[in-house]
């Protein structure tokens, strides 16, 4: 049988070779637990006689105190070591430099709206800005949609599952062209607004994003002409892309809300797109039904409006050929413009 010296030397040794606490914990139930070693010398005790078993009791726990003593500084030194190496682990070299903060820049796409807003402000045209999430009647019916028009169904529109105060499901704008509608219906002619902003299809592919902007421009007067509507197109492409080099050309087209209605194309003389028509709005004779939903008199008032694609004359801009590089926050394409 060990003795008691014996006994506390090797618990010693134990504990200070135990490489983490789980051996630790091990290595105490050795000694101190159920059939540990100092357990078992206990047991023992009842075996003596009266004086003898007072006299080992007492050296018993004085070797049970040295035992529980060691496991303590055991236990400080294993803690002690865990926090040492997570703190080289996780130390911070607060003598590195910087990362810099970032500045921010101006999107293409929204570089164009304060473009726009800017060149027709100049002209005397207010700006027109409202809600995204529109009814039925706003965005379709005041503009003159038959029921059955594609762009009413589920495939084209984004619906929500909310319902307008008549009982139809509420929507993404389609266009922003219901803004315009709100806009005349709080304004008395003469009015000259544009209503920029986004709107919302179901469409996604290279030259479809779900997610597109557009302007509007709406004129409506007294007496006012296809000329008047013509020359606000003219003067507004050319200060757009700062040119003088630059034809119009309107090719008839069909819209509901208007009549007659017209695609607008426009050329450079010179550049990398010189000579080629391109497309860049749909225009038109507001439809005597849509002036009459503004609250106006279609006999007495004429209106004129057009619509084009934000990202469309961004593109023809800046020479961009993929939509969807607008939107995947590249900051590589967007710090060109910047
Ligand atoms: C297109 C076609 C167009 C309009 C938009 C309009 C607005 C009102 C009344 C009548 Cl409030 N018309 N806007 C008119 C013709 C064409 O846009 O495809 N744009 C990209």
């Amino acid at each position: 049988m060990n003795s008691l010296e014996n006994i506390v030397q090797q618990a010693r040794e134990d504990f200070a070779g135990a490489p983490d606490p789980a051996a630790l914990e091990n290595a105490k139930a050795r000694y101190l637990g159920k059939t540990g070693q100092i357990t078992e010398q206990m047991k023992g005790l009842g075996k003596l006689a009266p004086d003898e078993r007072k006299r080992q009791g007492a050296l018993i726990n004085a070797a049970k105190e040295q035992i529980e003593s060691a496991l303590n500084a055991a236990r400080d030194a294993l803690s002690d070591a865990q926090m040492q190496a997570r703190l080289s682990a996780e130390a911070i070299d607060v003598t590195l430099p910087g990362r810099g903060r970032g500045v921010g820049g101006i999107h293409p796409v929204m570089r164009s709206w304060q473009r726009v807003e800017q060149i027709f402000g100049s002209i005397g045209f207010d700006v027109a800005d409202g809600p995204e999430i529109e009814n039925d009647w706003t965005n379709f019916t005041a503009l003159n949609s038959p029921e059955n028009h594609p762009a009413r169904s589920m495939q084209d529109t984004f619906y929500i599952a909310d319902n307008d105060t008549l009982g139809k499901p509420l929507l993404l704008r389609t266009h922003t062209s219901p803004m315009q509608v709100r806009y005349a219906r709080m304004h008395q002619p003469p009015i000259k607004v544009i209503a920029p902003g986004r709107t919302y299809r179901v469409d996604s592919d290279a030259t479809h994003s779900p997610m597109f902007h557009q302007v509007e421009g709406l004129w409506i007067d007294e007496n006012i002409s296809f000329a008047d509507l013509k020359g606000v197109y003219l003067n507004f492409v050319r200060a757009f892309f700062e040119t003088d080099d630059l034809q119009v050309r309107f090719r008839p087209s069909y819209f509901p809300f208007t009549e007659p209605s017209a695609e607008i194309d426009i050329a450079f003389g010179s550049g990398p797109l010189k000579g080629r028509w391109l497309e860049v709005s749909g225009a038109g004779q507001v439809h005597p039904t849509v002036i009459r939903n503004m609250g106006l008199d279609p006999e007495r008032y004429i209106g004129f409006a057009f619509g084009s694609g934000l990202e469309r004359l961004t593109m023809l801009r800046y020479g961009i050929n993929d939509l969807r590089l607008f939107y995947e926050g590249d900051l590589r394409f967007l710090k060109q413009f910047n």
